[in-house]
C-alpha cells in the first residue's frame, strides 16, 4: 500500500549521501563556484566511497541502485552544491543509454571503465543548431565497412572535457522523410578517437563547477560494434534516458530548495527589522511557507516519478511532472531567498546569490520547462482519448 517512509537501506544511502555532501561538498562549494576548476578531488572521494556509478548493476559491478535511491543522493548532494552534483552526476546520464540498451560486451567494457578509475561519461546530444527539437540534430554517421564515419558538432555537453567515453546522437538516415524513430543512431564513442575535439570550457551563469563544453567530430572512425542495438533506434534510446534521468534531475531541484528554505528560515528568524525578527512579518513567512510547499510537493511528484519506472511501467508523464515543478520551484524559491536576504543576499558573502544564479539552469537542461509542458499535454492528451 501507499507508504512515505524510507527503508532502513535507503535511509542508511541518505545519510551516508548527507554526510558526504555537507562534510566535503558543501565546505568547498564557494570556492569551486569561484575558481571555475572540475572537483576532480571530490570526484575521486565519491567513487572511492562507491556513490558514483550507482546505477551500474551488479552483474557488471556496480551497486545496481533504483531510480528512487538516485533521487535521495542527488537531492543530498545538491543541497551542498548542485554545480558540483552536476559535475559528479553528470556521468549517469551517459551510462543510462547504456545500462537501457547496450549489449552485454558493452556494459563490460564501458562500465568496468568507470569502475577501475573514478573517471567519468558524458552524453551527446545537442548541437548549436537543436537542443529541444532532437530530431533536429545535423551530426551524421556513414557506414564504411565495419565502421562509421561521424561528422558534427554537439554543444552544451555536460563533462565534456574530462569525460572517457561519450554517448552520440548521430543521423544514419540522411533521408528527410524518415521519421525521428528510425533516422538516428546511438554511438558510444572513446575520448581519445582521433578526430574528437572538445572546445573550452563555457563560462556559465551558474552551477561553475560542472565541466560544460562544444566537442567536435571530425572524419571519427566508431567500430560497429559500438553502436547501441542498432541502426536507427537512437532516437528512442535517447527519449528513454529521459525518463530515467529527469527524476534525479528533479530531486537535484528539489536539494536546492530544501536549502533556499533552510537557509531563509535561519536568517528571518535572526534578523530585525522594526523591533522584530522578519520572520513575524506575514509577506517573509508566506513566501518560506510557500517555499516549505514547493519543497513538499516537488518531493512527491520526483518520487512517483522515480517509484513509476522502478516499477517498469513507462513514466514519461510523471518524470516531466516531476522535472517541471521541481525546476520552477527551484527558481522561485532561490529567487525568495534572495529577497528575504535582503541587500546581504545579492552578496557572495552570503550563501543565497549562488542558489539563484544555480537554479536557472533547471529549466533548461534535461529539457527546458517547455519542452516539459509539451510532453505533459501530449502524454495527458493520449490518456483521454
Ligand atoms: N520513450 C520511448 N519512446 C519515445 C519517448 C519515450 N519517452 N518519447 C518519444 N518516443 C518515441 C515516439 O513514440 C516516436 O516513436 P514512433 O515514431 O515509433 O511513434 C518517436 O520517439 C518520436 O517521438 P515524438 O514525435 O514525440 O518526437 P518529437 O520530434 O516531437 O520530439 C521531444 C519529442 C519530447 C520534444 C524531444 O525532442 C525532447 O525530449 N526534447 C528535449 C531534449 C532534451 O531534453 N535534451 C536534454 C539534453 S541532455 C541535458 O540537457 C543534460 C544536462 C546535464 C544533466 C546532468 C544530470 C546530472
Ligand atoms: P532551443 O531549443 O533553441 O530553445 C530556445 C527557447 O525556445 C527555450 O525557451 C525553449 O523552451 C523554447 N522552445 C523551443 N521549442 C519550443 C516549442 N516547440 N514550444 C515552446 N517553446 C519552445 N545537452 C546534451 O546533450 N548533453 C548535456 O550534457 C547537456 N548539458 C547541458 C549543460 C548546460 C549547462 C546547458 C546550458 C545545456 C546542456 N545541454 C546538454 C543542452 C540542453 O539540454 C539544451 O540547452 C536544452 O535542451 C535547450 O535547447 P537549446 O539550448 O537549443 O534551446
Amino acid at each position: 500500500g501507499l507508504c512515505f517512509e524510507l527503508t532502513a537501506e535507503q535511509k542508511d544511502l541518505q545519510n551516508l549521501a548527507r554526510k558526504f555532501a555537507r562534510e566535503e561538498i558543501l565546505p568547498s562549494a564557494a570556492e569551486y563556484d569561484k575558481s571555475q576548476e572540475y572537483p576532480w578531488d571530490l570526484v575521486k572521494k565519491a567513487w572511492d566511497i562507491g556513490l558514483m556509478n550507482v546505477l551500474i548493476p551488479q552483474e557488471y559491478g556496480g551497486l545496481g541502485l533504483h531510480c528512487v535511491e538516485r533521487c535521495i543522493i542527488s537531492e543530498e548532494f545538491s543541497y551542498a552544491c548542485s554545480g558540483i552534483k552536476t559535475a559528479i552526476d553528470g556521468s549517469s546520464l551517459a551510462q543510462t543509454p547504456l545500462h537501457l540498451a547496450g549489449n552485454d560486451w558493452q556494459k563490460r567494457e564501458y562500465f568496468s571503465r568507470l569502475l577501475a578509475e573514478p573517471k567519468v561519461a558524458a552524453y551527446c546530444v545537442t548541437e548549436p543548431g537543436a537542443g529541444s527539437d532532437v530530431s533536429g540534430i545535423k551530426m551524421t554517421a556513414v557506414k564504411k565497412g565495419d565502421e562509421y564515419i561521424l561528422n558534427g558538432q554537439k554543444m552544451w555537453i555536460t563533462n565534456g572535457g574530462v569525460a572517457s567515453w561519450y554517448f552520440v546522437l548521430a543521423r544514419t538516415d540522411p533521408d528527410p522523410k524518415t521519421p525521428a524513430s528510425k533516422a538516428f543512431t546511438g554511438f558510444i564513442v572513446d575520448r581519445d578517437t582521433e578526430g574528437v575535439t572538445p572546445g573550452r570550457k563555457e563560462i556559465n551563469l551558474g552551477q561553475r563547477a560542472s565541466d560544460t563544453r562544444g566537442v567536435t567530430f571530425e572524419d571519427v572512425r566508431v567500430p560497429k560494434e559500438n553502436v547501441l542495438v542498432g541502426e536507427g533506434a537512437g532516437f528512442k534510446i535517447a527519449m528513454r534516458t529521459f525518463d530515467f534521468t529527469r527524476p534525479p534531475v528533479a530531486a537535484s531541484a528539489i536539494g536546492l530548495c530544501q536549502r533556499a528554505l533552510e537557509e531563509s528560515t535561519n536568517y528571518a528568524l535572526e534578523r530585525k527589522t522594526f523591533g522584530q525578527p522578519i520572520i513575524n512579518h506575514q509577506a517573509v513567512a508566506f513566501m518560506i511557507a510557500e517555499m516549505a510547499m514547493d519543497v513538499e510537493l516537488a518531493r512527491l511528484a520526483c518520487y512517483r516519478g522515480a517509484w513509476e519506472v522502478d516499477q517498469g511501467r513507462k513514466n514519461t508523464y510523471y518524470a516531466s511532472i516531476a522535472k517541471a515543478f521541481a525546476s520552477d520551484a527551484a527558481v522561485k524559491s532561490a529567487s525568495n531567498a534572495v529577497q528575504i536576504f535582503g541587500g546581504n543576499g545579492y552578496n557572495t558573502e552570503y550563501p543565497v546569490e549562488k542558489l539563484m544564479r544555480d537554479s536557472k539552469i533547471f529549466q533548461i537542461y534535461e529539457g527546458t520547462s517547455q519542452i516539459q509542458r509539451m510532453i505533459i499535454i501530449k502524454e495527458h492528451l493520449s490518456r483521454v482519448k
